[in-house]
């Protein structure tokens, strides 16, 4: 029989104390071979109390230095410091469903190097969102086409895995041109994987924010329209002047 190949599921937080041990426990009790590895950009909440205070095997509470706080370098760091086969890469306010960890672990098992979570249903983003979404993941396709990569249906997406070793790699090979204080890691990691990697996708319903507050603000989507190539940059100059 085949060894079971190890997996670790990311969990980068801000002061989401009203969800993560909820997160955490629940997720345990789904898959408790799995590793849970939260990247914390210190937190000024009781996420860590609540979490540790669960007291469970293999889930690591991590503090990030101060002066790195991001999003897309915390689930960097997470990627390069999991230690497993897999990882799978979540939001820690329930949007992301549960379930869908287990479909990505499968079908990284079958031979893909990277799942993404493809959203079917976006109605919890609204219709301006929803628009603002399409738009960049039109813009982020077109980039991955010019520079000859692996596209997919939801290059936006925040639910997503991998192989560990593989991602490692381009982090410790292209993380100095990443936006690391962006949102959209899982097109970073597009952008600099090796051209050949095998992508696959599982689809899930979007949900609601479960507790506390949304992080997104107008410099969110400033940094998102500079991952864009030369089209999102050149917008991004205007938004920029708009909102400052
Ligand atoms: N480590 C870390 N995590 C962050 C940071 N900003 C946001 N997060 C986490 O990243 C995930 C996504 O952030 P959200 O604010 O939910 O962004 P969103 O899902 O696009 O927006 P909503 O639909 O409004 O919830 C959540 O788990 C946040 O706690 C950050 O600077 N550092
Ligand atoms: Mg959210």
């Amino acid at each position: 029989m085949a060894e079971k190949r190890t997996c670790t599921v990311i969990l980068p937080t801000f002061n989401e104390e009203e969800n993560i041990a909820k997160m955490v426990s629940s997720l345990k009790e789904m898959y408790p071979d799995f590793c849970i590895l939260i990247m914390d950009d210190n937190s000024a909440d009781r996420s860590k109390e609540l979490v540790e205070a669960l007291n469970f095997r293999d889930v690591r509470f991590f503090v990030r230095a101060p002066d790195d706080k991001g999003l897309t370098a915390s689930t960097c760091e997470g990627i390069t410091i999991a230690g497993t086969d897999f990882f799978v890469n979540m939001d820690s306010d329930f949007q992301h469903p549960l379930e869908a960890v287990g479909r990505i672990y499968d079908e990284l098992n079958k031979g893909f190097d990277l799942v993404v979570g493809i959203r079917s249903d976006r109605k919890a983003l609204g219709f301006k969102r929803s628009a603002g979404s399409w738009l960049f993941h039109a813009l982020a396709s077109s980039v991955l086409f010019v520079h000859g990569k692996r596209r997919s249906k939801d290059i936006m997406s925040g639910l997503f895995g991998g192989s560990t070793a593989i991602f490692s790699d381009v982090i410790k090979e292209n993380g100095n041109k990443f936006e690391m204080k962006g949102f959209k890691v899982l097109l970073d990691l597009m952008k600099f994987a090796p051209p050949e990697i095998r992508v696959g996708e599982i689809t899930y319903e979007f949900g609601k924010r479960m507790g506390g507050e949304s992080k997104v603000n107008p410099k969110i989507v400033y940094l998102t329209l500079r991952q864009c190539g030369i089209v999102g940059r050149f917008f991004a100059r205007f938004y920029k002047a708009l909102f400052s």
